[in-house]
């Protein structure tokens, strides 16, 4: 079980401002009353707010540990997205307020990102792309990548998004996990003004992607194009999205797709070397997102809804692309770095494009305390009226700061907790009715049963537990693609006997007031600034390397990332430690996995502490980065290792 931190010190309490509550969506109990009463009725009047072609015949059907939602209705999640805010005043709204981390600047109104989605639609169905198959998406953050996405949803063709900072080797994994047969990419892309080569990136990777036949490139333009130097063209599978888009016919009906047909697969990390494809599908997935985005951000029309995240995560799935765009909101994306090429660049964002509900993640407000409060004092943030936090948990400091240097003191602040498999936000406060408290996402959504339970499937009341959902939801990842015997060891075998209960792999703590605190991971899983990375996954790239014999990798405590990474290994005969190859093992797994998975300590050792049974005891290697005492040892096959691994790793630091 995690540590249990002392939650007595957090007293503070923020009832929603009364200006705030009086004109929210929600601020009475009536809907968490109405789902108590019934859950299925509930969910069922949530998914009446999209357009169904064909009405469903069944709200439910749960075989546990297998749900499916709304069996037998029809609706396009594309149709839903744009098709719908045609008719009126909407179709001149802008949908999407895009900035390039180099200044460029793009608008798109839902009319016109409707036809520029038909179109790439058309461009998919011209490479032979049917309902059902995989599409790659490996793009900055830019437009095409919401085109792309939503061109896929309207063909029912499956997409994969891959955020643009993992490796060719990433891509090359999923693209095969998933059997893709496109992959939509581009020149490059931007970060810190230095060039992503993307395409270069998709040209390596696909080196070993038997199914991939085509390759579409965004060209991104900026003073001028990236292009000729980075980008080689191979004749017959790589074709300019340009081009295409040039020749192909703006009409496409959207596909009718059965409420269970799947909509995406997203890679997320989990405790082997392999990622897991999460599958989510139509009608359950967008019910989930549309009703989250409009109650917990309490979106209105008039509102400019940002939301920080990358495509490549599920939260640019849910909260940048289908959420806010099936409730007709106007969405600002941003595809650089916060601190590029100043360190107000969001707070400029927000001035310019006045934007008025913002939600990022812990690290980055960490790092933005750390730069300090001149850089939003520079600038207009009056037109913010709501505040989100999402990723991993928020220390109660960096939310207080949030509250009162970003939101005035006047924006009430969410604490959302979700995963890529719940595909929503689950546990959060509804910002017009609940009262919040600094470090805390409160409680769950009305339709949602979070639980705490002990290894024994006893329901906690208080104190420290494993954070369990009991009921199913409409937007709950369906299966892992090709793997469903992994989906119920891993979601639903936790406790024997009992398919039902959902495992999230988080620890929890619930306060007197039936508040939840969530306390972080229970497996090996890292959370290193909000990103989910297997410990395996890292131990598998570092092992590759011809120097290593043995690798074991950790999380320590990081001031800004929440969790870095941490790696102890032992080196093959022939091979002596030295800070050359420390450096050259940080790169390596960089350049396996991708930088975010670059180890901060990579710690020579001659041996790591196993149990008897050859397991290596993370739990003490954690100790030792974290500086800590040493807990139980007793278990060890050999004590001396981590008395020595520990003096060592002190003497380095
Ligand atoms: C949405 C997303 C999921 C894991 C999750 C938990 C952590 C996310 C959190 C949070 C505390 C929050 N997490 N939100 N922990 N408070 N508000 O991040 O999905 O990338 O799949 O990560 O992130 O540990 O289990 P994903």
């Amino acid at each position: 079980m995690t540590e249990i931190r002392d939650l007595l010190v957090e007293t503070r309490s923020f009832p929603p401002p009364p200006a705030f509550a009086a004109q929210a969506h929600i601020n009475d109990r009536r809907l968490h009353d109405a789902a108590d009463a019934d859950f299925i009725q509930y969910w069922a009047e949530q998914a009446a707010t999209l357009r169904w072609t064909k009405p469903w015949d069944r709200v439910l059907d749960w075989q546990p540990p297998h749900a499916q939602w709304f069996l037998g209705g029809q609706l396009n999640v594309s149709a839903n997205c744009l098709d719908r805010h045609l008719d009126g005043a909407r179709r001149n709204k802008a949908a999407i307020v895009w900035e390039g981390e180099p200044g460029d600047r793009r608008t798109l109104t839902y009319w016109e990102l409707a036809r520029e989605v038909r179109t790439f639609a058309n461009v998919l169905k011209g490479l032979g792309v049917q309902k059902g198959d995989r599409v790659g998406i490996y793009l900055p953050l830019v437009p095409e990548a919401a085109i792309a996405m939503l061109a896929c949803a309207r063909i029912g063709a499956i997409h994969s998004v891959v955020f643009g900072g993992f490796s060719p080797e990433s891509l090359r994994d999923r693209m095969n996990d998933a059997q893709a047969k496109v992959v939509i990419t581009a020149d490059g892309g931007y970060r810190r003004g230095q060039i992503v080569p993307l395409k270069r990136n998709t040209d390596k990777a696909l080196e070993e992607c038997p199914t991939v036949k085509h390759v579409v490139v965004v060209q991104r333009r900026t003073s001028g194009p990236i292009t000729e130097a980075h980008v080689d063209m191979k004749e017959g599978r790589d074709h300019w999205y340009h081009r295409l888009m040039q020749h192909a016919n703006d009409q496409c009906a959207p596909e009718p797709m059965d409420a269970e047909d799947v909509l995406f697969i997203l890679y997320t990390s989990g405790t082997t070397g392999k990622p897991k494809g999460i599958v989510h599908t139509t009608g359950g997935y967008l019910t989930g997102a549309a009703s989250s985005t409009k109650m917990v951000f309490d979106l209105k029309e008039e509102d400019v809804f940002w939301c920080t995240a990358d495509v490549g995560w599920i939260t640019g799935h849910t909260y940048l692309v289908y959420g806010p765009l099936a409730n007709g909101a106007t969405c600002v994306m941003y595809e650089g770095a916060p601190d590029w090429p100043e360190r107000d660049r969001f707070w400029s964002i927000i001035a310019r494009h006045g934007v008025t509900v913002f939600y990022t993640a812990p690290t980055a407000i960490r790092a933005f305390m750390k730069w300090g409060v001149e850089h939003p004092r520079r600038h207009d943030l009056s037109t913010l009226r709501l505040l989100g936090s999402v990723g991993e948990p928020i220390n109660p400091e960096a939310w207080m700061w949030y509250q009162e240097h970003i939101g005035g003191n006047r924006c009430p602040v969410v604490d959302t907790w979700w995963q890529t498999e719940t595909g929503s936000i689950v546990i959060s406060p509804l910002p017009g009715l609940t009262a919040t408290k600094p470090g805390s996402a409160t409680q769950p959504l009305p339709g949602y049963s979070a639980k705490l339970m002990d290894a024994q499937a006893n329901e906690l009341t208080s104190g420290g537990g494993l954070l369990v959902l009991t009921k199913p939801w409409p937007s709950m990842l369906r299966t892992i693609w090709g793997d469903d015997a992994r989906y119920v060891e891993t979601y639903f075998s936790k406790w024997a006997g009992r398919p039902d209960l959902y495992f999230a792999g988080d620890g929890a703590k619930l306060d007197a007031d039936g508040f939840f605190w969530l306390l972080g991971r229970v497996d090996d899983v890292l959370n290193v600034a909000g990103h989910r990375i297997g410990t395996m996954e890292v131990e598998s790239a570092l092992v590759e390397h011809p120097a290593v014999a043995e690798a074991a990798v950790v999380g320590k405590a990081h001031e800004l990332k929440g969790q870095a990474v941490c790696a102890f290994v032992t080196l093959r005969d022939g091979f002596h430690k030295s800070s050359e190859l420390r450096d050259d093992l940080r790169e390596f797994v960089a350049k396996k996995i991708g930088a975010l998975a670059r180890p901060d300590d990579v710690l020579f050792s001659a041996d790591l502490p196993k149990t008897r049974s050859g397991k290596i005891m993370r739990r003490l290697l954690r100790d030792i980065a974290e500086g800590r005492a040493l807990g139980d040892t007793t278990t060890l096959a050999d004590p001396n290792v981590v008395a020595a691994l520990k003096e060592q790793y002190e003497k380095d630091e």
